[in-house]
């Protein structure tokens, strides 16, 4: 058995322990109310969802385990999937071993390719990639042994073989999106002796500076995952629940992924700072740049890059990426622009709107794109791209552990506007 398998079989059993733990002391126990304000209101604070893989503190963000992101932000994305999925991170050999593994599985099936290839020239890479992970589906181990009879205590085995198949092939499918989409077409190879984020950096042929690499490495760690209620990973985890395999519940958990108030957030955070530059150059003055955050806000826009569902602080990824800006492109146009918005924006919407606005402060996307454009992928189209090769490592590890655990299909009870009158009238 692989390490990472071994791992994933010990972590079910201590997850199993305190799920028993917990069940003996309070099955029935609320922990939850649901307001009506709620129910219409994207079930915002409700707790109706346990995730192992990682939690968002409103305070202290992501952690992963029990991981604060400082803590994880100098690892490598293969040594992060390992944490996610079994609560540790690996150790040298166990990391070699999972790395050589994702090695032999990285070829790309040519109908893929094919797929790819055919589509309208405008087709947005995200939708590439959804598709491309689904093309694939005819590939899924889960499918076939299921198809065969599985026991329900086998389902999170065949579920990590396809996370594994599809982790392996994510560097080179998205790079090869990249190069259909925006280069001449023309496919690098995989090299089995780069890493997982190294192999993504050399296939795009952006950049060689090492800077670059760093930087997918940083990013391919910092959004990994974000708990089990945002969009993305929640579409994923419902449609794995129905045991529709890992290649359907990761193409849509992308598709959500690709909405403006998730993961596409970050291709608006650079283009609003590219406006910045084009309206007011290198290095706008703080009064000029408030007067036209007042401007947008006014107009009725949100400001790209801050804000969040559940964050009250300054994103810990964001402060991550702003320490690498300051090591490595501190005199990048955008860069500095970004780092101005940080000191002009959270004041304003402070007292916006009464202090509505729940968190003023920046999220990731505030600032990873300035760090793209340094290193010279300004292609915004494909940043969601890079988010969701990412993501990807949450997605799977949330549907291997919630597999292993046997939880059920997902399937919470709507109700109508009739339903709620009637109960607004007549109480109990
Ligand atoms: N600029 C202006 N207004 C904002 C705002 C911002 N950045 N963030 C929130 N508000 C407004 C929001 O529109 C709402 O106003 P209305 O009630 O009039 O509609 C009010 O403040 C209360 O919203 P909230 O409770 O603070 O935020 P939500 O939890 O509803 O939404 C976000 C969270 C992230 C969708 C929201 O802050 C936003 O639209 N931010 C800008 C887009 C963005 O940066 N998205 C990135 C999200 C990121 F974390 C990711 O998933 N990649």
């Amino acid at each position: 058995m692989s390490d990472i398998k071994e791992g994933i079989q010990n972590h079910l059993l201590e997850l199993q322990l305190e799920i028993d733990d917990i069940f003996a002391k309070g099955r029935d126990s609320v922990v939850s109310e649901v307001t009506i304000g709620q129910i219409y209101g994207g079930m915002r604070g409700l707790i109706a969802l346990a995730c192992n893989t990682s939690y968002v503190d409103p305070y202290s963000g992501l952690h992963i385990s029990e991981y604060t992101t400082d803590e994880f932000s100098d690892k490598l994305p293969e040594e992060i999937f390992f944490l996610l999925s079994t609560g540790k991170f690996p150790d040298r050999k166990s990391l070699a071993e999972f790395q050589n593994d994702l090695s032999l599985r990285a070829t790309i099936p040519q109908y893929t390719w094919n797929v790819l290839r055919s589509l309208h020239k405008d087709t947005h890479p995200m939708t590439m990639l959804s598709l491309g992970i689904l093309s694939m589906e005819n590939e899924s181990v889960f499918k076939k042994e299921y198809q065969k009879g599985l026991k329900k205590s086998e389902y999170w085995e065949y579920t990590l073989e396809d996370a594994m198949n599809i982790l392996a092939k994510l560097p080179g499918l998205a790079a090869g999106i990249y190069q259909i989409r925006f280069g001449d077409g023309n496919l690098i190879p995989h090299d089995s002796n780069l890493d997982w984020s190294g192999n993504l950096a050399n296939m795009l042929g952006i950049s060689n500076d090492k800077g670059f690499a760093d930087l997918m490495r940083l990013y391919l760690v910092l959004h990994c995952d974000h708990e089990g209620g945002n969009v993305s990973a929640f579409t994923s985890r419902v449609v794995n629940s129905a045991l529709s395999d890992l290649y359907y519940a990761v193409s849509a958990g992308l598709n959500g992924l690709a909405g403006p108030l998730h993961g596409l957030a970050n291709q608006e955070c650079l283009r609003f700072i590219l406006e910045i530059h084009d309206k007011f150059g290198d290095d706008p003055d703080e009064d000029v740049l408030r007067a036209y955050i007042l401007d947008i806000l006014n107009s009725g826009k949100v400001i790209p890059g801050y804000g969040h569902a559940v964050l009250r602080v300054t994103d810990p990824r964001f402060t991550a990426f702003m320490n690498f800006g300051e090591a490595n492109c501190a005199s990048n146009h955008c860069f500095k622009i970004a780092k101005k918005l940080f000191s002009v924006v959270p004041d304003i919407l402070i007292h916006y709107k009464g202090g509505k606005v729940a968190n003023p402060w920046p999220n990731v996307d505030a600032m990873s794109g300035s760090l793209l454009n340094h290193y010279g992928l300004n292609e915004f189209d494909f940043y969601t791209v890079l988010f969701g090769v990412s993501r990807v490592m949450g997605f799977c590890a949330q549907n291997i552990l919630a597999l292993g655990l046997g939880q059920p299909i997902i399937r919470p009870k709507s109700v109508t506007n009739r339903w709620v009158l009637e109960k607004l009238t007549v109480p109990g």
